[in-house]
């Protein structure tokens, strides 16, 4: 399953990468793929993912979610 999230902040490839290793250490993710244009963060995991960790861990980035995406 995914879900995608906005994020607000992200501007270049070191955003990408830091976003990328926080949210891969949440339990359960199994992928984490950064749209950096579009501001959207796509966790792939093989059973539901607590958003509010995704949200902490995209906080400890240093970086914000703004919402779920469709
Ligand atoms: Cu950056």
């Amino acid at each position: 399953m995914t879900i995608t999230y906005d994020v607000a902040g992200m501007t270049c490839g070191h955003c990408v990468a830091s976003i990328t290793a926080e949210v891969s250490k949440v339990e359960g993710v199994q992928a984490v793929q950064v749209d950096l244009k579009a501001g959207r963060v796509t966790v792939t995991s093989e059973t539901p993912v607590d958003p509010g960790l995704v949200v902490v861990a995209v906080d400890a980035a240093g970086y914000a979610v703004t919402g779920l995406s469709s």
